[in-house]
């Protein structure tokens, strides 16, 4: 795919990729000496969030799903922060209320985080009907997987949005390619009827399209047509993201299963090593993209190892951060409490 960003678009969405990715390893480590509960990391995916926002306005909306870092970083959420949420801290985002689960951030447009599957998609085509009665050309995105196809709410909300032309941009992250099942001890993965998920919204008259979730420029081209058409009011539009699942997300409880990422594999073959050596060489996004821009001869091993020096040193403040934070006190209990 031709390259249709700028220098500084491509050098924005390397760092927000690089940034997803130390903080997802760093989660490892921390799930470690912590026990925080079942989470989601966003490793593998990192192009499809960090490209998506190139696209969006400070005002535009976001809603995602449990697997929501990757999304929340890239639109600029402070990792420490967010670090806190995940500890159930009091300087989390949510005062620790959410956990990674439900990790949300207002700051940054998001409108909430669901841990249902489906869940954000049906509040996406709502906040959609809030932008249209508003006038504005502001849009509403919405990450949701593979699995939400499976869901009832889903199809309400995408023939809603159709039929009156809601500003939505449905965004499925299908990760499905390479899980293993939940028999085998796996992560649940979606079964759906139809060929593919992209057909689906095609019946009701959404746009829709496939592109290759770990190729930034693909993405970016799908998604900047499908984000200007709506910003002129051609309704929803749906994009299916493939990527291959990362070996680390496929038992049920995330694992280091290709290592800390050594960014060097990009130019030195001999460091892609071991049982998932395939998946670094050529499913790794940041390692497919980090090539596309040493190629391109607008990235020097220097400069990216300085990059990546920086972003590591900014997630170890993160975590001291969130670690440093307190448990919010027990006579904050009822604090965000409606009804009693
Ligand atoms: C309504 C509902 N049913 C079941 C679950 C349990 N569950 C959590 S994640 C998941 C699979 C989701 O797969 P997918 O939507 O493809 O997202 P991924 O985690 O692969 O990104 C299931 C079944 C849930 N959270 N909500
Ligand atoms: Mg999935």
């Amino acid at each position: 795919m031709t390259d249709n960003l700028t220098p500084d678009q491509n050098s924005a969405i390397l760092d927000r990729m690089l940034l997803i990715r130390r903080f997802e390893e760093m989660l490892i480590d921390l799930a470690g000496d912590h026990n925080f509960g079942h989470y989601h990391l966003y490793i593998g995916e990192e192009a499809t969030g960090a490209t998506v926002v190139e696209s969006l306005t400070e005002t535009d909306l976001l809603l995602t799903t449990w697997r929501n870092h990757g999304h929340l970083l890239a639109r600029g959420a402070d990792p420490g922060r967010m670090v806190a949420e995940i500890l159930g801290r009091a300087d989390g985002y949510n005062k620790g209320r959410g956990g990674t689960l439900h990790l949300t951030v207002r700051d940054v447009g998001f409108l909430s985080t669901s841990g249902l599957v489906g869940g954000a998609v049906g509040l996406a085509s709502g906040a959609g009907f809030a932008l249209k009665q508003a006038g504005e050309d502001n849009i509403c995105v919405v990450f949701f997987g593979d699995g939400a196809m499976e869901e009832g709410v889903v199809f309400e909300a995408m023939n809603l949005a159709s039929l009156w032309s809601l500003p939505v941009l449905f965004v499925c992250e299908n990760n499905n390619s390479g899980a293993i099942s939940a028999q085998e001890g796996g992560f649940p993965s979606s079964e759906i009827a139809a060929s593919r998920i992209s057909d689906i919204p095609k019946s009701l008259n959404i746009k829709s399209e496939l592109v290759d979730g770990a190729d930034v420029a693909a993405v970016h081209a799908v998604i900047a047509e499908a984000v200007g058409g709506m910003r002129k009011g051609s309704g929803p539009a749906f994009i299916e993201a493939y990527t291959e699942r990362w070996p680390g997300s496929r038992p049920l409880w995330p694992t280091q299963a290709t290592g800390v990422t050594q960014l060097a594999a990009a130019w030195d073959p001999s460091l892609i090593t071991g049982e998932y050596a395939g998946w670094i060489d050529e499913f790794d996004p940041l390692i497919r993209f980090i090539r596309n821009q040493l190629d391109a001869g607008v990235l020097s091993q220097d400069e990216l190892r300085e990059r990546d020096s920086k972003i590591c040193d900014q997630i170890a403040e993160a975590r001291a951060f969130g670690e440093a934070s307190a448990l919010p006190g027990p006579e904050s209990a009822l604090d965000g409490v409606f009804a009693a």
